[in-house]
């Protein structure tokens, strides 16, 4: 008989969504613009209108998490819902829409875990440089601490989604607008800038009266070398250093280690680039390390590194158009595709033991990490709708599998509380459009009509048994 693996009785079981990706109405109700509104037409392929909706479905919505033991939702409010331009005079009409969404919320008995920022900063302070920008520090702070006092009903509060793909999307691949590439330099500010950011907002928390928790959601593949040779173990650290450790280091520490500082150094030596950090902004940060009430780690793959000595390349697969990945920074190394392992039909390489590695390297080498949520994790797949009926038994393999992994790692003493899948419904993916689908439940994009996928059917089973079957 087969044994099936368990979570804990309180393990919270999540959807995750993002404000840009599910809510559409991208200008209603004096909303202010983003860099993506203009980026997406410009590029002329598709927009994040309506996306799923959200802005009038929330109902619907949380609704379904109630039908189907969905404990919590994972969503982002929308910086320029509330300061159109990042600063200055509020729109009472997006605090409002923010307050029913999370009356709807308590109403279905769904938890809200909110984040400041998902990939959309206001336009105006976008184009004014964004978070290479120090005045938009004070911004992103002061809009930080508006939401904590003006949306009590909040217990869960994330800073920031994902700085790394925000500073290297948009600086080191230019996957993003403002589409620069290979900028060392730039990246490594943002990073920075971000978790200083980061602090001033969790120190602000804490020391406010406000009754909740708060932490940041970091993106985190674990790093292998592609084989023992040393340039390729040295190179696997390397990419380690920038994507990983620079920002645990800021988190829990409050400054750089010596070796993750002489890892980055070594890539800015590399591309004839450096960078120039104010050591003041470590008070600000050490101070915030211990006061981090959880850490959200979203965890898509892993991946394989080795060394490679000639000029950056790149291309980034976002048709699922399988194989066509390529990926070689210069100073860092060449991520490869291992043809032994499975992959998304956009190159991700599905490896649940690289989230159990990354687990217990956090447990073991940032022991104040305090608890974990899983706050992204899923299968981007093109779903078949046959007759309003959906069976994405990949999806279930893939939760199925993640799910034993995670299992895994809280018996070897790491304390995760919860998982979010990515997505909730089905939304606009960034760089893909929308046929990249993530959800539990699949949206017809035309009707808007939500529908039930086999896995919203799982999820919910092992929700209400703790049982990994
Ligand atoms: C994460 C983002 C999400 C989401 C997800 C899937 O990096 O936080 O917003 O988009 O990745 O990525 P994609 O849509 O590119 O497949």
């Amino acid at each position: 008989m087969t044994e099936f693996k368990k979570l804990p009785q309180d393990f919270l079981m999540g959807g995750a969504t993002a404000a840009y990706q599910c809510e559409g109405s991208t200008t209603a109700d004096g909303k202010g613009l983003v860099a993506w509104d203009t980026f997406l037409v410009e590029k002329g392929r598709y927009t994040a209108e309506p996306a799923s909706d959200f802005y009038h479905q929330y109902p619907v919505d949380l609704e379904l998490c109630k039908k189907f033991k969905i404990d919590s939702i994972r969503m982002s409010i929308a910086w320029s819902r509330i300061f159109p331009n990042g600063y200055g005079e509020v729109n009472q009409k997006g605090v409002e829409y923010y307050h029913n969404v999370f009356a709807e919320c308590k109403k279905h008995g769904v938890i809200p875990f909110v984040t400041l920022h998902h990939f959309d900063t206001p336009k105006a302070l976008f184009d004014n440089g964004d978070f290479l920008n120090r005045e938009n520090v004070d911004h992103f702070v002061n809009y930080a601490e508006f939401c904590f006092n003006e949306f009590s009903e909040v217990y869960y509060w994330s800073t920031f989604n994902e700085i790394y793909p925000v500073a290297s999307n948009q600086y080191l691949l230019g996957s993003f607008p403002p589409e620069i590439q290979f900028d060392i330099s730039k990246t490594v500010t943002c990073l920075h800038n971000m978790m200083y950011a980061h602090a001033r907002a969790v120190n602000i928390f804490k020391e406010g009266d406000f009754e909740g928790e708060i932490g940041v959601v970091h993106s985190l593949e674990y790093k292998y070398p592609a084989t023992n040779k040393p340039e390729d173990v040295h190179a696997a650290k390397l990419d380690e250093a920038l994507s990983i450790k620079f920002l645990l280091d800021a988190t829990y520490l409050g400054y750089y280690s010596d070796e993750t500082m002489a890892l980055v150094n070594e890539i800015l030596v590399a591309n004839e680039q450096t960078i120039d950090i104010d050591e003041d902004d470590f008070v600000e940060m050490k101070k915030a390390a211990n006061r981090n009430d959880f850490l959200g780690i979203n965890n898509y793959g892993s991946h394989w590194v080795k060394e490679y000595k000639g000029e950056s390349t790149l291309h980034y697969n976002t048709t699922g158009e399988k194989g066509s990945q390529v990926y070689r920074i210069k100073g860092i190394g060449e991520r490869v595709i291992r043809e032994d392992l499975p992959k998304t039909d956009w190159d991700w390489i599905i490896y649940p033991k690289g989230l159990y590695d990354l687990l217990l390297m956090v447990k073991e080498q940032y022991p104040n990490y305090n608890k974990i949520y899983i706050t992204e994790n899923g299968l981007g797949y093109k779903d078949h709708f046959e007759d309003g009926v959906i069976m994405d038994e990949p999806r279930i393999d893939y939760l199925r599998q993640h799910f034993n992994a995670l299992s895994d790692a809280i018996s070897e003493g790491v304390n995760v509380k919860g998982y979010f899948i990515w997505s909730l419904m089905d939304v606009f993916s960034w760089v893909n459009g929308y046929s990249k689908r993530y959800g539990l439940f699949y949206i017809d994009f035309e009707t808007q009509k939500r529908f039930p996928k086999e896995s919203a059917y799982w999820y919910k089973c092992v929700s209400e048994t703790k049982t990994i079957i």
